[in-house]
């Protein structure tokens, strides 16, 4: 007799690729697109595709990758794709992988198992469908994988501000005045984290940069392998929206880790993983390279005084320096010491 309430289906095992020369040459992501020059966000798509292979069926919700992706007649996929409402990419992955369910036990589909993918942007994900993702993300009887692409903003409307964009920024909702410089004051969602913490049966968070492009397409291997709803968040350099030449592309998304303002990390059944360089800021061998340095290579922070870069590299000195999980989970180590002992 069963033990477990929970009716687990089996997901297919995608091993590690051991190294660049063993990644598949087969494309399921390939032109026909139309995303600006350098988008990052057009390559984790290729990257996603890649790691989940030709038994995927892949769901988006509405914003640059569905646009760019899906002019009339014309579309970069290679595998089975579908829109998904801006808000709705949590409840169309839940939705598609209990049909996928259903088709198998009626016996219209061979019972194999089928990678279900939902990306979304972070207005879809950060914002709108935050409550749909939460809400999926408690099913565990569902095999799927939401991959949240963050260009930090409303990219696809013009440049808006979202929640996971970051302080400071120049964006179309925030253009910097005379009178007042600063017209964005909050600081970026902690978005994987939120998922983390939040859904405890959940069994793969983690945060992957399209900059270590074999480290992304393995987490997304293994997220895709482990079971039940996962969640990684991905940081998207955005060329037109962070206004910087096409060609700092893949050196913005290495500043951003090796700043500390992206940290890498996965957290598999409960445990806890920093990796690269995040891992070796944190251990002492790699020193935060200075935010300025990646600040000052995009246009959106072009209006910042001295006082604007000291105060964004004091907050990321807090997340290393006061952060329980340093740059992950934001509770302040002082508050250890207000604590009851455990008996
Ligand atoms: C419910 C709803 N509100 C507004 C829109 C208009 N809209 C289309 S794409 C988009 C931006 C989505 O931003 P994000 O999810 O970050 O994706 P990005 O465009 O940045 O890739 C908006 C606001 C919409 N399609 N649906
Ligand atoms: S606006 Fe940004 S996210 Fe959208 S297609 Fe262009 S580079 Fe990509
Ligand atoms: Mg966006």
């Amino acid at each position: 007799m069963s033990t477990t309430f929970i009716d687990e289906k089996p997901t297919q095992n995608l091993e590690a690729f051991k190294g660049v020369k063993k990644v598949p040459h087969e494309e399921y992501y390939t032109s026909g697109h139309r995303t600006c020059q350098a988008c990052e966000s057009a390559q984790i798509m290729k990257l996603m595709a890649k790691a989940a292979g030709p038994r995927t069926i892949v769901l988006g919700s509405t914003g640059c990758m569905y646009v760019a992706n899906t002019s009339y007649y014309a579309t970069p996929w290679g595998i089975p794709w579908m829109h998904t409402q801006l808000g709705s990419s949590g409840s169309g992955a839940l939705g598609v992988a209990a049909a996928l369910r259903v088709q198998m036990r009626k016996g219209f589909m061979k019972d194999e198992p089928i990678n279900v993918i939902a990306f979304c942007g972070d207005g879809g994900g950060a914002d709108m469908g935050l409550g749909a993702i939460s809400a999926t993300m408690t099913h565990p009887d569902y095999n799927l994988l939401i991959l949240m692409y963050d260009n930090e903003s409303y990219a696809n409307t013009d440049i808006q501000i979202s929640g996971t964009s970051p302080y400071g920024v120049n964006t179309s909702f925030s253009t910097p005045g005379k009178v007042k410089r600063i017209m964005h004051h909050r600081w970026k969602k902690n978005v994987a984290p939120l998922m983390l913490v939040g859904h405890p049966t959940c069994k793969y968070v983690g945060t992957i940069s399209t900059s270590y492009p074999l480290q992304a397409m393995n987490n997304i291997r293994k997220a895709l392998s482990i079971g039940g709803p996962t969640f990684i968040h991905c940081l998207n350099p955005c060329p037109k929206g962070w206004d910087f030449d096409p060609v700092l592309s893949f050196e913005l998304g290495e500043l951003a880790v090796n700043t500390g303002i992206w940290p890498l990390y996965e957290v598999e059944n409960g445990k806890i993983k920093l990796y690269g360089k995040t891992e070796q800021i944190a251990n002492g061998r790699f020193k935060r390279l200075p935010v300025r340095d990646y600040l000052l290579k995009q246009g959106r922070f072009a209006h910042f005084v001295e006082d604007d870069i000291e105060y964004f590299q004091s907050k990321i000195d807090e997340m290393w320096n006061k952060w329980l999980v340093p740059g992950v989970i934001p509770l302040q180590k002082e508050l250890d010491a207000d604590v009851p002992p455990a008996n």
